[in-house]
Protein backbone atom coordinates (compact mmCIF):
# COMPACT_ATOMS: atom_id res chain seq x y z
CA UNK A 1 0.00 0.00 0.00
CA UNK A 2 1.13 3.35 -1.26
CA UNK A 3 0.41 6.95 -0.46
CA UNK A 4 2.63 10.33 -1.14
CA UNK A 5 2.38 10.47 3.11
CA UNK A 6 5.02 7.79 2.98
CA UNK A 7 7.80 9.09 2.14
CA UNK A 8 7.63 11.63 5.24
CA UNK A 9 8.00 8.80 7.71
CA UNK A 10 9.68 5.19 7.87
CA UNK A 11 7.61 2.51 7.16
CA UNK A 12 8.21 0.20 9.86
CA UNK A 13 4.53 -0.76 10.21
CA UNK A 14 2.36 -2.59 7.50
CA UNK A 15 -1.40 -1.74 7.95
CA UNK A 16 -3.16 -5.29 7.27
CA UNK A 17 -5.18 -5.15 4.13
CA UNK A 18 -8.47 -6.35 5.43
CA UNK A 19 -8.55 -3.27 7.72
CA UNK A 20 -10.44 -2.37 9.80
CA UNK A 21 -10.41 -5.63 11.18
CA UNK A 22 -13.73 -4.52 13.45
CA UNK A 23 -15.83 -2.51 13.84
CA UNK A 24 -19.15 -1.84 15.43
CA UNK A 25 -21.36 -3.52 12.73
CA UNK A 26 -19.57 -6.53 13.52
CA UNK A 27 -21.05 -6.13 17.42
CA UNK A 28 -23.71 -8.71 18.17
CA UNK A 29 -25.58 -6.55 20.40
CA UNK A 30 -26.18 -2.80 19.59
CA UNK A 31 -23.04 -0.40 20.21
CA UNK A 32 -21.59 2.94 19.10
CA UNK A 33 -18.12 2.40 18.06
CA UNK A 34 -15.30 -0.10 19.35
CA UNK A 35 -11.56 0.63 19.71
CA UNK A 36 -8.47 0.72 21.78
CA UNK A 37 -8.39 -3.30 22.31
CA UNK A 38 -6.01 -4.84 24.54
CA UNK A 39 -4.24 -8.12 23.18
CA UNK A 40 -3.17 -11.24 24.29
CA UNK A 41 -2.10 -14.75 23.03
CA UNK A 42 -4.19 -17.44 24.82
CA UNK A 43 -2.40 -20.76 25.66
CA UNK A 44 -4.28 -22.32 22.57
CA UNK A 45 -2.52 -19.97 20.41
CA UNK A 46 -5.94 -17.91 20.11
CA UNK A 47 -5.73 -14.14 19.67
CA UNK A 48 -7.76 -12.41 22.61
CA UNK A 49 -8.90 -8.84 22.03
CA UNK A 50 -10.02 -7.17 25.02
CA UNK A 51 -12.18 -4.17 23.14
CA UNK A 52 -13.26 -0.41 24.73
CA UNK A 53 -17.21 -0.18 23.34
CA UNK A 54 -18.53 2.46 23.30
CA UNK A 55 -22.33 2.32 23.82
CA UNK A 56 -24.94 5.01 23.13
CA UNK A 57 -24.40 6.98 26.21
CA UNK A 58 -20.68 7.60 25.44
CA UNK A 59 -19.65 5.67 28.41
CA UNK A 60 -17.32 2.34 27.63
CA UNK A 61 -17.07 -1.36 28.81
CA UNK A 62 -14.81 -4.16 27.40
CA UNK A 63 -15.92 -7.28 25.36
CA UNK A 64 -13.79 -10.20 24.54
CA UNK A 65 -13.48 -10.90 21.25
CA UNK A 66 -11.45 -14.21 19.46
CA UNK A 67 -9.41 -15.29 16.35
CA UNK A 68 -7.36 -18.37 15.43
CA UNK A 69 -5.29 -16.12 13.30
CA UNK A 70 -5.59 -12.59 14.74
CA UNK A 71 -6.83 -11.06 11.55
CA UNK A 72 -10.48 -12.61 11.25
CA UNK A 73 -13.28 -15.10 11.90
CA UNK A 74 -13.68 -13.22 15.16
CA UNK A 75 -16.06 -14.64 17.55
CA UNK A 76 -17.28 -11.97 19.72
CA UNK A 77 -18.64 -12.67 23.36
CA UNK A 78 -22.67 -12.02 22.61
CA UNK A 79 -22.37 -9.98 26.09
CA UNK A 80 -20.00 -7.54 27.66
CA UNK A 81 -17.38 -9.16 28.61
CA UNK A 82 -16.31 -6.30 31.70
CA UNK A 83 -19.10 -3.91 32.39
CA UNK A 84 -18.59 -1.00 35.24
CA UNK A 85 -19.03 -1.91 38.59
CA UNK A 86 -20.30 1.06 39.60
CA UNK A 87 -21.47 -0.60 43.66
CA UNK A 88 -18.25 -2.38 44.50
CA UNK A 89 -15.82 0.43 42.41
CA UNK A 90 -17.67 4.24 42.07
CA UNK A 91 -14.36 5.41 40.37
CA UNK A 92 -16.10 3.05 37.12
CA UNK A 93 -19.11 5.39 37.46
CA UNK A 94 -18.48 7.00 33.92
CA UNK A 95 -16.95 3.09 32.07
CA UNK A 96 -13.51 1.69 31.94
CA UNK A 97 -11.31 2.10 29.11
CA UNK A 98 -7.95 1.30 26.95
CA UNK A 99 -7.09 -2.21 28.55
CA UNK A 100 -3.72 -3.23 28.34
CA UNK A 101 -2.92 -7.01 29.06
CA UNK A 102 -0.04 -8.43 30.43
CA UNK A 103 0.05 -12.23 31.27
CA UNK A 104 2.55 -12.30 34.62
CA UNK A 105 3.94 -16.17 34.23
CA UNK A 106 4.41 -16.83 38.31
CA UNK A 107 0.84 -15.56 38.97
CA UNK A 108 -0.06 -18.00 35.95
CA UNK A 109 -2.80 -14.81 35.64
CA UNK A 110 -3.35 -12.20 33.07
CA UNK A 111 -3.42 -8.82 34.98
CA UNK A 112 -5.83 -6.11 32.87
CA UNK A 113 -4.77 -2.64 33.58
CA UNK A 114 -7.33 -0.13 32.42
CA UNK A 115 -8.55 3.27 33.03
CA UNK A 116 -11.45 3.88 35.29
CA UNK A 117 -13.56 7.26 34.20
CA UNK A 118 -14.37 8.36 37.62
CA UNK A 119 -15.76 11.63 39.03
CA UNK A 120 -12.14 13.06 40.04
CA UNK A 121 -11.17 12.01 36.32
CA UNK A 122 -9.91 9.13 34.69
CA UNK A 123 -7.67 6.65 37.00
CA UNK A 124 -5.74 3.38 36.31
CA UNK A 125 -7.09 0.26 37.45
CA UNK A 126 -6.59 -3.49 37.91
CA UNK A 127 -7.99 -6.69 37.42
CA UNK A 128 -6.80 -10.01 37.49
CA UNK A 129 -8.29 -13.10 35.31
CA UNK A 130 -7.37 -16.09 33.67
CA UNK A 131 -10.13 -16.61 31.29
CA UNK A 132 -11.22 -13.56 30.84
CA UNK A 133 -14.69 -14.29 31.79
CA UNK A 134 -14.39 -13.80 35.13
CA UNK A 135 -12.40 -11.14 36.81
CA UNK A 136 -11.24 -10.22 40.09
CA UNK A 137 -10.25 -6.51 40.65
CA UNK A 138 -7.89 -4.56 42.75
CA UNK A 139 -9.14 -1.30 42.13
CA UNK A 140 -8.00 1.82 41.33
CA UNK A 141 -4.01 1.73 41.65
CA UNK A 142 -3.46 5.07 40.08
CA UNK A 143 -5.09 8.52 41.41
CA UNK A 144 -6.62 11.20 38.54
CA UNK A 145 -5.52 12.29 36.30
CA UNK A 146 -3.51 9.24 35.40
CA UNK A 147 -4.26 6.72 32.67
CA UNK A 148 -2.24 5.22 30.00
CA UNK A 149 -0.74 2.23 31.91
CA UNK A 150 0.50 -1.41 31.72
CA UNK A 151 2.62 -3.95 34.17
CA UNK A 152 5.92 -5.70 32.97
CA UNK A 153 5.15 -8.90 33.04
CA UNK A 154 8.11 -10.21 35.52
CA UNK A 155 9.67 -9.24 38.83
CA UNK A 156 12.33 -7.06 38.72
CA UNK A 157 14.77 -6.56 41.80
CA UNK A 158 11.67 -8.77 43.62
CA UNK A 159 9.08 -5.79 42.70
CA UNK A 160 6.27 -5.53 40.31
CA UNK A 161 6.74 -2.42 37.84
CA UNK A 162 3.60 -0.12 36.58
CA UNK A 163 4.43 1.99 33.96
CA UNK A 164 1.64 4.81 33.71
CA UNK A 165 0.67 8.57 32.87
CA UNK A 166 -0.43 11.16 35.36
CA UNK A 167 -1.49 14.48 33.60
CA UNK A 168 -0.81 17.53 34.89
CA UNK A 169 -2.99 20.65 33.02
CA UNK A 170 -1.51 20.26 29.90
CA UNK A 171 1.52 18.41 30.41
CA UNK A 172 1.77 14.86 30.81
CA UNK A 173 5.12 12.06 31.44
CA UNK A 174 5.38 8.36 31.47
CA UNK A 175 6.05 7.25 34.75
CA UNK A 176 7.36 3.68 36.39
CA UNK A 177 6.04 2.77 40.01
CA UNK A 178 7.12 -0.39 42.01
CA UNK A 179 4.83 -2.95 43.87
CA UNK A 180 5.23 -6.24 45.58
CA UNK A 181 1.98 -7.17 45.65
CA UNK A 182 0.32 -4.96 42.81
CA UNK A 183 -1.92 -2.90 45.35
CA UNK A 184 0.45 -0.96 47.21
CA UNK A 185 2.64 1.34 44.68
CA UNK A 186 5.51 3.43 45.74
CA UNK A 187 9.23 4.33 44.25
CA UNK A 188 7.86 6.88 41.85
CA UNK A 189 10.30 7.64 39.25
CA UNK A 190 9.95 9.89 36.07
CA UNK A 191 10.83 7.70 33.01
CA UNK A 192 10.47 9.44 29.88
CA UNK A 193 9.66 13.22 29.36
CA UNK A 194 7.74 14.78 26.36
CA UNK A 195 9.82 16.88 24.45
CA UNK A 196 8.87 20.13 23.81
CA UNK A 197 8.54 23.40 21.52
CA UNK A 198 7.91 21.91 17.60
CA UNK A 199 8.25 17.80 18.81
CA UNK A 200 5.93 15.74 17.27
CA UNK A 201 5.76 14.54 20.56
CA UNK A 202 6.04 17.76 22.35
CA UNK A 203 3.91 18.75 25.53
CA UNK A 204 1.93 15.11 26.44
CA UNK A 205 3.12 11.52 25.39
CA UNK A 206 1.84 8.26 26.74
CA UNK A 207 2.32 4.48 26.94
CA UNK A 208 0.96 2.58 24.39
CA UNK A 209 1.10 -1.15 24.46
CA UNK A 210 2.72 -3.00 26.89
CA UNK A 211 6.36 -3.15 27.09
CA UNK A 212 7.93 -5.62 24.47
CA UNK A 213 10.69 -7.84 26.09
CA UNK A 214 13.87 -7.87 23.38
CA UNK A 215 17.81 -9.71 24.06
CA UNK A 216 18.60 -5.75 24.14
CA UNK A 217 16.07 -4.27 26.12
CA UNK A 218 12.85 -3.37 26.32
CA UNK A 219 11.02 -1.63 23.13
CA UNK A 220 8.84 0.56 24.43
CA UNK A 221 5.71 1.97 21.62
CA UNK A 222 4.42 5.20 23.30
CA UNK A 223 1.84 7.83 21.64
CA UNK A 224 2.44 11.70 21.48
CA UNK A 225 0.05 14.23 20.79
CA UNK A 226 0.66 17.30 18.82
CA UNK A 227 -1.85 19.96 19.37
CA UNK A 228 -2.86 21.64 16.36
CA UNK A 229 -5.78 24.40 15.38
CA UNK A 230 -7.23 21.84 14.03
CA UNK A 231 -7.00 19.33 16.77
CA UNK A 232 -4.67 16.92 18.19
CA UNK A 233 -3.00 14.54 16.26
CA UNK A 234 -2.28 10.90 17.55
CA UNK A 235 0.74 9.14 16.64
CA UNK A 236 3.67 6.12 17.77
CA UNK A 237 7.09 6.63 18.40
CA UNK A 238 9.32 3.91 20.12
CA UNK A 239 12.15 4.30 22.82
CA UNK A 240 14.73 1.12 24.11
CA UNK A 241 14.73 0.45 28.05
CA UNK A 242 17.56 -0.94 30.10
CA UNK A 243 15.96 -5.05 30.78
CA UNK A 244 17.58 -4.79 33.93
CA UNK A 245 16.34 -0.97 34.90
CA UNK A 246 13.41 -0.13 32.93
CA UNK A 247 13.48 3.35 34.22
CA UNK A 248 17.10 3.94 32.02
CA UNK A 249 15.82 4.81 28.25
CA UNK A 250 18.98 3.35 26.30
CA UNK A 251 17.64 4.77 22.98
CA UNK A 252 14.66 7.06 21.76
CA UNK A 253 13.92 7.92 18.14
CA UNK A 254 13.29 11.34 16.63
CA UNK A 255 10.73 10.71 14.36
CA UNK A 256 7.40 9.14 15.04
CA UNK A 257 6.66 5.65 13.54
CA UNK A 258 3.45 5.66 12.52
CA UNK A 259 0.78 7.44 12.30
CA UNK A 260 -3.12 8.48 10.90
CA UNK A 261 -2.64 8.46 7.42
CA UNK A 262 -6.01 5.98 6.30
CA UNK A 263 -9.12 7.37 5.76
CA UNK A 264 -10.36 5.13 8.60
CA UNK A 265 -7.70 6.89 11.02
CA UNK A 266 -8.04 10.44 9.54
CA UNK A 267 -12.00 10.25 9.91
CA UNK A 268 -14.18 9.16 12.78
CA UNK A 269 -15.58 9.98 16.24
CA UNK A 270 -11.94 11.50 16.83
CA UNK A 271 -10.15 12.73 13.91
CA UNK A 272 -6.19 11.58 13.22
CA UNK A 273 -6.21 9.17 15.94
CA UNK A 274 -4.19 6.31 15.78
CA UNK A 275 -4.13 5.05 19.70
CA UNK A 276 -2.33 1.13 20.52
CA UNK A 277 -2.73 -0.58 23.80
CA UNK A 278 -2.39 -4.17 22.59
CA UNK A 279 0.37 -6.28 20.18
CA UNK A 280 1.07 -9.89 20.06
CA UNK A 281 4.27 -12.05 18.94
CA UNK A 282 4.22 -14.07 16.05
CA UNK A 283 5.68 -16.89 16.31
CA UNK A 284 9.01 -16.47 14.62
CA UNK A 285 9.71 -14.13 18.05
CA UNK A 286 10.33 -11.23 15.72
CA UNK A 287 6.82 -10.16 13.86
CA UNK A 288 4.96 -7.63 16.20
CA UNK A 289 1.54 -7.55 15.76
CA UNK A 290 -0.07 -3.94 16.79
CA UNK A 291 -3.80 -3.68 17.27
CA UNK A 292 -4.78 0.15 17.13
CA UNK A 293 -7.87 2.25 17.61
CA UNK A 294 -8.58 4.17 14.17
CA UNK A 295 -9.94 7.84 15.08
CA UNK A 296 -11.51 6.26 18.17
CA UNK A 297 -14.29 4.71 15.82
CA UNK A 298 -12.97 1.08 14.98
CA UNK A 299 -9.85 -1.40 15.31
CA UNK A 300 -7.16 -2.30 12.90
CA UNK A 301 -4.38 -4.01 12.55
CA UNK A 302 -0.55 -3.16 11.60
CA UNK A 303 2.70 -5.43 11.60
CA UNK A 304 6.01 -4.82 12.05
CA UNK A 305 9.50 -5.94 12.73
CA UNK A 306 10.98 -5.81 16.04
CA UNK A 307 14.23 -6.79 14.79
CA UNK A 308 14.02 -3.56 12.39
CA UNK A 309 12.30 -1.05 14.86
CA UNK A 310 16.15 -2.03 17.06
CA UNK A 311 17.84 -1.26 13.80
CA UNK A 312 15.48 1.76 12.60
CA UNK A 313 16.49 3.03 16.81
CA UNK A 314 19.91 2.21 16.39
CA UNK A 315 20.24 4.96 13.20
CA UNK A 316 17.52 7.35 14.72
CA UNK A 317 17.73 7.23 18.25
CA UNK A 318 19.52 8.61 21.13
CA UNK A 319 20.14 8.22 24.79
CA UNK A 320 17.64 9.92 27.22
CA UNK A 321 19.26 12.14 29.56
CA UNK A 322 17.01 13.80 32.20
C1 LIG B 1 -6.77 9.65 24.81
C2 LIG B 1 -7.48 8.45 25.37
C3 LIG B 1 -7.85 7.47 24.28
C4 LIG B 1 -8.38 8.11 23.02
C5 LIG B 1 -7.51 9.29 22.63
C6 LIG B 1 -8.02 10.03 21.39
O1 LIG B 1 -6.67 10.65 25.79
O2 LIG B 1 -8.61 8.85 26.05
O3 LIG B 1 -8.84 6.60 24.79
O4 LIG B 1 -8.36 7.16 21.98
O5 LIG B 1 -7.45 10.19 23.71
O6 LIG B 1 -9.32 10.54 21.61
Amino acid sequence: MTSPKNTLYPKLFHRHQANPILTAADWPYPVHTVFNPGATLLGDGTTLLLCRVEDHRGHSHLCAARSANGIDGWVIDSEPTFLPDIANHPEEIWGVEDPRITYIEELNKYAVVYTAFSKGGPCVALAMTEDFRSFHRLGEIMTPDDKDAALIPKRIDGHFSLIHRPAYHATAHIWITSSVDLQNWGTHKLLLKARKGAWWDANKIGLSPPLIETARGWLMIYHGVRTTAAGALYRLGVALLALDDPQKCLLRGDAWIFGPETPYECHGDVDNVVFACGHTIGANGDTLNLYYGAADSCIALATGSISELLAWLDVHGSPEIH
